[in-house]
């Protein structure tokens, strides 16, 4: 990092494309420095600022296409100071402005609490028929965590809890309450332990699974020697080219309305993760582009 001074967040790609008009860009990235429920590492508050500042190094040229063609514009950092469930109002408002513009929310945590409050976004703005697609070594489906329900461990039970349809790949860290939670709210997955010692790079989505799917990406589903970057990292996780493929074969058969990565918490020094991040942002978008 630059500057760890954070008041002001760099522009995505901000070496390379103007910061123009908002109405004129399909990705809209949202920053969300919120850091509150830390079970073990942190860090996760500096996240949006340091891959934001590494994403000045990124090519515009992703190697297949030109993300940025389609416009990308970084919306102000969301105040997570306050209440929980106030700054979940706030990632949920930005999340519906950017909807109601007709364009994609990208948010950048960040503990993964933050995506309840995508996912509200996305309601409130009244799109109901979408499924979660999420890539992550824990479920997330505790109904608590430490007595708290916007923990980031819950984040995925408040999500199946309203009715939402949820896809997991990647998971290897869960209680014997998650396992309950998956049968009881009809939860799909497939779980590292397959995945990964099988290389399987690409899934088939239930029939009834809805057309439209939010991808929620927590780095620590990837595995620690690409991101060590996290605060709860597991051993056996995806490898880089398994999680763009994984995010392909879902974009391929499916209308993506929006996406995040979250958990992300830099280490001091280390540059390359902080890059690594970016870029899968990047590579991210480059597959919606190609998918469109
Ligand atoms: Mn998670």
């Amino acid at each position: 990092m630059s500057d760890p001074a954070m008041n002001e967040y760099p522009h995505f790609l901000g070496s390379e494309i103007e910061q123009g008009d908002p109405t004129d860009a399909l990705f809209h990235i949202i920053p969300v420095p919120y850091e509150r429920t830390v079970s073990y590492g942190g860090g996760t508050a500096k996240g949006p600022w340091a891959i934001l500042d590494a994403s000045w190094q990124l090519e515009t040229w992703d190697g297949k296409s030109t993300p940025c063609e389609l416009g990308i514009y970084t919306r102000e950092a969301i105040v997570c100071e306050g209440e929980e469930p106030a700054v979940i109002e706030r990632i949920a408002a930005a999340t519906k402005e950017v909807v109601s513009l007709g364009k994609m929310p990208v948010a950048i945590g960040g503990e993964h609490t933050v995506t309840g409050g995508i996912i509200k976004g996305l309601l409130d703005a009244g799109i109901t028929d979408f499924g979660v697609v999420q890539i992550d070594a824990h479920a997330d489906l505790r109904d608590a965590y430490e007595g708290n329900p916007l923990s980031h461990a819950s984040v995925m039970k408040r999500i199946v809890d309203l009715g939402i349809p949820l896809y997991q790949l990647g998971v290897r860290a869960y209680c014997e309450e998650e396992k309950e939670a998956r049968e009881k709210y009809g939860v799909h997955f497939q779980d590292a332990d397959q995945l990964v010692p099988n290389n399987i790079t690409e899934i088939t989505l239930p029939d009834d699974f809805p057309k439209k799917v939010f991808f929620t990406l927590d780095i620590d589903g990837m595995d620690p020697s690409v991101f060590p970057s996290t605060g709860t990292p597991v051993p056996g996780g995806l490898g880089w080219y398994q999680t763009l493929s994984l995010f392909e074969s879902v974009a391929d058969q499916r209308e993506i309305i929006g996406f995040d990565l979250m958990e992300f918490a830099p280490i001091q020094g280390f540059h390359a993760y902080e890059f690594a991040a970016a870029q899968l942002i990047y590579k991210m978008m480059g597959i919606v582009q190609r998918n469109k």
